[in-house]
C-alpha cells in the first residue's frame, strides 16, 4: 500500500509531538513501521491520508462500539454543539448520564463524571484511600489503569513489598502505598491483604484484562476478591473503562455477577468524546466535595457535548447489540483457531464477548506471564501482513480488538480471508 503522505505527516508530527504521537502506543513501536494517519471512518472502517481503506478492530481502543460515525451520534453532536460545547455550570444532561449508568449498573447508586478513564481511576482510588482512611492498594500484574502516578508500577521484588516505579517521573514515595499482585493469583493476593491487614484501601482490577491483551478471571477469582476485601473492609474496585457497556449493559460485574464497591468507566460512555466516570453506592460516593473531604473537580467534567455523545451511544445498547458483537465474536474466534490450527502456527485465542485477543504462543494465557510468551516477531509479521490487506488489527500483542455492532458477517469473512492468506506465510 503506498502510505506516502503519512509518512510525511509522521516526519512533521515527529518535529512537534513526542514520538509523533499523543499517545504512545499509537507510533507502531511494538511492531515496527510508521502508523498511518487516519482522516475519516464510517462503521467497520477507517481511511487513511493516502485514501487506503482498512477494516477497524481498534476502534479507536473501545469507544466505537457501535462502528465509527454512527449517524445517531453524529446527529446527537451536532445538535448538541448548536447549544454551546460547555457551560462550566449543571446541565440537563449531565443528570441523564448520571442516571442512565445508575440505572444500568447496580452497584453505582452515585456516579461522578470526568474526562478520560486515567481521572475515573484516579480519583476513585483516592477517594477510596480517603473513605477507608488507609494507604495502600492493591493492583494486579498486567491490569492498566491509565496513566496514574500511584499505579504506573511494576512488582516489587518480592509480592510483599512495594511496587517501583513503571515510568521516570514517578518517585519512589508515589508508589510506596501500591502493591502489585499476579492476575488470578489467589494465594499471592491471601499473603499481601494478611501482610497489611488494616491497611489495604482498595483492591482494583480490570475484571477482563484487557491491556496485556485479554484474559479473564479464573473461575471464582472474582468472588473470592469480593470475599477477602469484605473481611478486610477493602474497598473492590472495578476498572470497567474498556468492560463498561461492552461485555454487557450491566458491564462485567453484570456478566460475572460480582458487586463492586467503585466502578470507574470511560470510553463507551463518551461515544467517541472524551468521558470518564465513577461511580459506587451512596455513602461512599458523599464523602466527595463538595458534600465531604475528598476533593476532585473538572473543567469540562459533565459537558453537554460529551454527553450527548455517550448518551446517543448508551441509548443505541439494547439486548440485539450484545447478541450480535457476541455472534461476530464467535465466528471471528472460530475461524481464527482453525486457521492457525491449519497453518500449524501456535495461537492462543482468548476472548470474551467484543474483546479478542490472539496470542502467537501454544499455551493457555490467564496472566501477564503467560502474555508474555507469546512470539512478538510473529505477531508483528502477522500485524504488518493484515495492515496490508487491509485489516488494522491492535499495534501490539499486548492489546485488546475490538468488535463492533458494525462488524457484520461480509467483515468477519474479509477479516478470515485475510488472516488465511497472512497465516499462511508466518
Ligand atoms: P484513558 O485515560 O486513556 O481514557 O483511560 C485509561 C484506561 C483506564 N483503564 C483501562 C482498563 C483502560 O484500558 C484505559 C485505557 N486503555 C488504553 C488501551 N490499552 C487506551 C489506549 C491508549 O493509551 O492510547
Amino acid at each position: 500500500m503506498n502510505r506516502e503522505k503519512s509518512q510525511k505527516l509522521f516526519a512533521q508530527a515527529l518535529n512537534a509531538i513526542p514520538g509523533g504521537v499523543n499517545s504512545p502506543v499509537r507510533a507502531f513501536r511494538a511492531v515496527g513501521g510508521e502508523p498511518f494517519f487516519a482522516v475519516r471512518a464510517q462503521g467497520a472502517r477507517i481511511w487513511d491520508v493516502d485514501d487506503n481503506e482498512y477494516l477497524d478492530y481498534v476502534g479507536t481502543w473501545g469507544p466505537a462500539i457501535h462502528g465509527h460515525a454512527n449517524p445517531v451520534i453524529i446527529e446527537a453532536i451536532r445538535e448538541a454543539a448548536g447549544r454551546g460545547t460547555s457551560f462550566g455550570i449543571p446541565n440537563p444532561l449531565e443528570v441523564e448520564m448520571a442516571q442512565w449508568i445508575i440505572d444500568a449498573v447496580p452497584s453505582v447508586q452515585k456516579v461522578r463524571l470526568c474526562n478520560s478513564g486515567t481521572e475515573a481511576v484516579m480519583s476513585a482510588i483516592r477517594l477510596a484511600r480517603g473513605f477507608t482512611q488507609r494507604d495502600n492498594i492493591i493492583k494486579f500484574e498486567g491490569c492498566y489503569h491509565g496513566h496514574v502516578d500511584s499505579l504506573l508500577v511494576k512488582a516489587g521484588s518480592g509480592a510483599l513489598t512495594f511496587g517501583n516505579p513503571d515510568s521516570a517521573g514517578v518517585p519512589n514515595a508515589f508508589v510506596q502505598h501500591t502493591l502489585v499482585v499476579p492476575y488470578n493469583d489467589e494465594a499471592a493476593v491471601r499473603r499481601v491483604m494478611e501482610a497489611h491487614r488494616g491497611k489495604v484501601a482498595g483492591i482494583i482490577i480490570e475484571p477482563v484484562a484487557g491491556n496485556a491483551g485479554v484474559y479473564e478471571p479464573r473461575p471464582g477469582f472474582l468472588e473470592f476478591l469480593r470475599q477477602i476485601t469484605s473481611e478486610h473492609d477493602t474497598l473492590l474496585i472495578f476498572d470497567e473503562v474498556m468492560t463498561g457497556f461492552r461485555l454487557a449493559r450491566g458491564g462485567a460485574q453484570e456478566l460475572y455477577g460480582i458487586t463492586p464497591d467503585l466502578s470507574c468507566f470511560g470510553k463507551i460512555i463518551g461515544g467517541g468524546l472524551p468521558v470518564g466516570a465513577f461511580g459506587g453506592r451512596r455513602e461512599t460516593m458523599d464523602f466527595l466535595a463538595p458534600l465531604g473531604p475528598v476533593y476532585q473537580a473538572g473543567t469540562l467534567s459533565g459537558n453537554p457535548l460529551a454527553m450527548a455523545a455517550g448518551l446517543a451511544s448508551l441509548k443505541l445498547l439494547n439486548r440485539e447489540t450484545y447478541k450480535q458483537l457476541e455472534s461476530s465474536g464467535e465466528a471471528l474466534e472460530k475461524g481464527l483457531r482453525e486457521i492457525a490450527t491449519l497453518a500449524k502456527v501456535p495461537v492462543t485465542v482468548n476472548r470474551v464477548g467484543s474483546m479478542i485477543c490472539a496470542y502467537f504462543t501454544s499455551g493457555s494465557v490467564w496472566n501477564l506471564e503467560d502474555a508474555m510468551r507469546s512470539d512478538r516477531v510473529r505477531f508483528a509479521k502477522f500485524f504488518h501482513g493484515l495492515l496490508e490487506e487491509g485489516i488494522y488489527v491492535a499495534p501490539s500483542q499486548f492489546e485488546a480488538g475490538f468488535i463492533s455492532t458494525a462488524h457484520g458477517g461480509v467483515e468477519i469473512d474479509l477479516t478470515l480471508r485475510a488472516i488465511e492468506k497472512v497465516m499462511s506465510k508466518l
